[in-house]
């Protein structure tokens, strides 16, 4: 409900902490901080071992034709990657966030040579892993997403597998809130880093499991464009996520 408020109020600092993102990664014990949007910009632009894309306002993008939704406003590449093993497991670390309903899907995507020089909107992006309803119905049941809510102050850990199969090579990895609190009025927080993943592997998912962002989704899915209030929807105990099949490896 904040976002219906939020026009009468103004651009207030709660308001703004009513949103939330990714601020950091640890993969083991190795934590590696992010883009903090709300400090100050130059310093982050030019740190080497910066290795999140560039966001710089915790808002929601709600248009899911806008180019913004691959890797956020301005969507700057970064100068680092995150070394990883195929295999491994990847944690995103969020501060504040209070949204409870709707998917969250984390997705990578080749890069080639150089993830400095991949335009995220035209990159073949595939799913590792998402998070939906877990139990419980549609309006008031258990989302990972509400699991994952914390609202003492706690950081919020998101946790996926870099597939064991994926072969070695540099990657974007991209975890996506999908927040559907707001009637038929979708709200989309994405935040993406630059991967070097290591490993034996040799797999590479097919085209059944390849979308562009944006291009996933559209206002014509009933999962996105979706009144979660309404009667004959708020009480269904399955949410299909949008896109293609999770490629496990
Ligand atoms: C796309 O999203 C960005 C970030 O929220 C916003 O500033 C911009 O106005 C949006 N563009 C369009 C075409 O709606
Ligand atoms: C993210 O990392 C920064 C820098 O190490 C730290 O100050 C901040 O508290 C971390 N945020 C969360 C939510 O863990
Ligand atoms: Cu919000």
């Amino acid at each position: 409900m904040w976002h219906l408020l939020a026009p009468i109020f103004g651009c207030l600092a709660q308001y703004a902490s009513a949103h939330g993102g990714a601020v950091n990664y640890t993969v083991g014990d190795t934590w590696y901080p992010g883009y903090d949007p709300y400090a100050p910009q130059e310093a982050q632009d030019l740190a080497d071992w910066m290795p999140q894309r560039k966001w710089t306002t915790n808002e929601p993008i709600f248009q899911p034709s806008n180019l913004s939704l691959a890797c956020n406003f301005p969507g700057t590449p970064a100068r680092a990657s995150i070394p990883i093993t195929a295999g491994a497991t990847i944690t995103a670390v969020y501060y504040s966030w209070v949204h409870t309903v709707g998917p969250m899907v984390a997705w990578m995507a080749h890069c080639g040579a150089d993830c400095r020089a991949l335009d995220a909107s035209a990159a073949a992006w595939f799913k590792i892993g998402e998070k939906g309803l877990q139990a419980g119905d549609i309006e008031t049941g258990d989302w990972f997403q509400k699991t994952f809510s914390r609202w003492d102050g706690a950081p919020s850990l998101w946790s996926e597998r870099v597939p064991a199969a994926l072969r070695p090579g540099k990657y974007l990895i991209r975890h996506e809130i999908i927040s559907l609190h707001s009637a038929n009025k979708p709200q989309w927080y994405p935040e993406c880093a630059h991967l070097e993943v290591k490993g034996q592997g040799e797999g590479f998912p097919g085209e059944e499991y390849l979308a562009k962002i944006p291009g996933v989704y559209s206002m014509d899915q009933p999962e996105i464009n979706i009144d979660i209030y309404a009667p004959e929807v708020a009480s269904r105990t399955e949410y299909k996520i949008p896109g293609p099949p999770v490629w496990t490896g």
